[in-house]
């Protein structure tokens, strides 16, 4: 009979914020009604407020009201609350009594200032053909975290989901709009969605941050392109101090957040659309390397996040997963490669097997990895590759580049070799890990001897079983190879419209590939791989085109919005 009682308390309290009347209730046990990361709050008949996070249980002894958060970081909110598929009821007792009066749920529009500082966090849209990518955006959400950590009050949009106009009330009510730049492509996209928010009449500060902008090789650059928007570049941590006017030492690093705090935010179904495809999963930053062309943060060790944040993330994950009957993790992991650092990577995707089989989820992870790394950790411990898939690693890409001695010495990617490439992915293949080359050419120097190398290789290796992703080499990109006295960073200084054609997937432009001979047999080569290797599933790059100011500028842009995104 009790029991019979409980589980009435439990979903009485569960639907308690639908306008549901709840009686005086006896004992029960404790419950866990912040199940999904959805804080509730608990309004004493004195007046005071009590909010639960996660898994932490309050002792109610007089009347009371209860409101759930639904997130999407707007507030409190009650009309959209869909109760959690699971329940757990905790084996402890407590004394509670509830009624129900429903508090009046303040709109997602009109939030609840409960900290000094409000930020809004943006994902600004896909940058090509007007499409929306809707892909987990761990980077900002992990400063997200951070900044909730710091006590600010965090509001994020993805603007692959909500509509702009729709969002400019939570923008209104921000003190500081953030904006993340993940790559150059990004760029232009930025600067018109910066110009929409000022036509609009928001004079906040705007932060942009994120690596399509802080790692900028030429720093004058930013002020050029954002030039009378009103906007602080963010480099550091301590620029977002500045900007927040958040004491630095009050901002965790990016290694010890975890993005829950941003989760618990979020709508269901915005939840349900990240999290059951593919999500990146931040593990490490920074390559040892240096190779000429690439923009990342390289030329530094690499870098773990703590295994608490991980867990937190993960477990909490996996939970909602679990809650919505979805088996399947699916990650592609943040290291720029994954072997450098062997025993702490094998440590953290345990950690992760570990979780899931607690949840009963199966992990699907790829990573990026060189073959030098790959190579010399298998020499070392042979069973490695075996293990590492036993954790739910099913694809590695390996950078082959050109695949081409000639051309890695010209980009000053000497760690590869062909014998190490080969040896690396049959140590992969051997543990039934799928190898993927990546296989970016067509660099300014590259001749047609290089790209017929290049061609036949990509050929060789698909009819081997291994799975190509061509990419058409950008020799100058702001945050790598970036000579301040080329004419073609000069056309992207003065216009950074054009800076959307440093995409890896696009085809060679003008801009980019100013000799026409170049540009025609790049072009050709790159299209003719995707087009012979594609139809038999060994290919999943598409290519984008150069969207031109002029006569043809609808045909590109139509072109782009039909082709599939790159991940
Ligand atoms: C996952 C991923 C993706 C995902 C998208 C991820 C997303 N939306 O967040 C996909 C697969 C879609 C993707 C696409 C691309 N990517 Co990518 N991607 C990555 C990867 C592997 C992990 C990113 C990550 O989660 N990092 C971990 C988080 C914690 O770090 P973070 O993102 O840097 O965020 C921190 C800071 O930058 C900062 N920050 C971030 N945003 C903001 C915003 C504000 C306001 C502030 C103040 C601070 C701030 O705070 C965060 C920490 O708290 C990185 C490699 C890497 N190791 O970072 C490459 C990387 C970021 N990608 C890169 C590139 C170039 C691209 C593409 C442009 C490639 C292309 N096709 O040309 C495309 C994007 C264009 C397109 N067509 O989609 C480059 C960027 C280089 C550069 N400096 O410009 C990287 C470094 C890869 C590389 N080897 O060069 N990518
Ligand atoms: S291309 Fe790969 S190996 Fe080279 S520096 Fe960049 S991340 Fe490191």
């Amino acid at each position: 009979m009790k029991s019979v009682l409980n589980v009435f308390v439990a979903i009485s309290m569960l639907f308690a914020s639908f306008d549901v009347r709840a009686e005086k209730i006896g004992q029960v046990h404790g419950l866990d009604i912040n199940l999904l990361g959805m804080p509730s709050r608990i309004r004493l008949e004195n007046e005071t407020e009590v909010e639960l996070k996660n898994g932490e249980f309050l002792t109610v002894r007089s009347p009371c009201e209860v409101s759930h958060f639904v997130g999407g970081g707007f507030g409190w909110h009650v009309d959209h609350y869909v109760p959690p598929t699971v329940l757990k009821i905790m084996p402890r007792t407590f004394d509670c009594v509830l009624t129900q009066a429903s508090l009046p749920a303040p709109s997602r529009r009109c939030k609840r200032k409960e900290s000094d500082k409000s930020i809004v966090l943006i994902q600004p849209q896909y940058p090509h053909g007007g499409r929306r990518q809707v892909y987990l955006p761990t980077g900002v959400l992990n400063l997200g975290s951070r900044l909730t950590q710091a006590g600010a009050e965090v509001d994020f949009i993805d603007l692959n989901r909500t509509e702009f106009r729709d969002s400019l009330e939570v923008m209104k009510h921000s003190d500081v709009i953030g904006i993340t730049v993940l790559g150059p492509p990004y760029i232009p996209e930025v600067i018109e969605t910066i110009w929409r928010i000022r036509q609009a009449g928001l004079t906040q500060p705007v932060m942009v941050g994120g690596q399509g902008v802080s790692l900028l090789k030429d720093q004058s650059n930013f002020g050029k392109w954002f030039d009378g928007l009103g906007v602080v570049q963010i480099r550091t941590a301590q620029d977002i101090a500045g900007c927040c006017g958040i004491a630095p030492e009050k901002i965790p690093s990016e290694y010890e957040a975890s993005i829950v705090p941003m989760l618990e935010k979020m709508p269901a179904e915005e939840l349900r659309a990240y999290l059951t495809k593919e999500f990146p999963l931040f593990l490490s930053q920074g390559c040892a390397f240096n190779c000429a062309f690439c923009a990342a943060d390289k030329a530094k060790k690499e870098r773990y996040r703590t295994s608490e944040s991980l867990v937190e993330e993960v477990r909490w994950i996996c939970k909602y997963l679990a809650s919505i009957e979805h088996k399947y993790l699916q990650a592609y992991l943040s290291n720029l490669d994954g072997l450098q650092t062997p025993k702490d990577f094998e440590e953290k995707l345990t950690l992760v097997k570990e979780i899931c089989e607690e949840h009963g989820i199966v992990p699907h992870l790829r990573c990026l990895a060189t073959s030098r790394c790959t190579f010399k950790a298998c020499q070392k411990d042979s069973g490695l590759p075996k293990r590492l898939n036993e954790c739910g690693l099913e694809v590695v890409g390996f950078g082959a580049d050109g695949a081409d001695e000639e051309v890695w010495v010209r980009q000053n990617k000497t760690h590869n070799s062909m014998s190490e490439l080969q040896a690396a992915a049959n140590a992969m293949e051997n543990a039934g890990i799928t190898v993927e080359f990546l296989m970016v050419f067509g660099f300014q120097d590259d001749n047609i001897k290089t790209l017929w190398r290049d061609f036949k290789f990509s050929l060789r290796e698909a009819w081997r079983g291994r799975v190509i992703r061509p990419y058409l080499a950008k020799s100058q990109t702001p945050a790598g190879r970036w000579q301040i006295d080329d004419p073609l960073v000069k056309a992207m200084v003065t216009d950074p419209t054009l800076l959307s054609r440093l995409d890896y997937a696009m085809i060679g432009s003008v801009q980019t590939h100013p000799k026409f001979f170049h540009r025609m047999t790049a072009n050709g080569a790159y299209l003719a791989l995707i087009g012979l290797l594609a139809p038999f599933g060994k290919c999943p790059t598409r290519p984008l085109v150069p969207v031109p100011k002029g006569f043809g500028r609808s045909i590109a842009y139509l072109i782009n919005r039909f082709m599939p995104f790159d991940k």
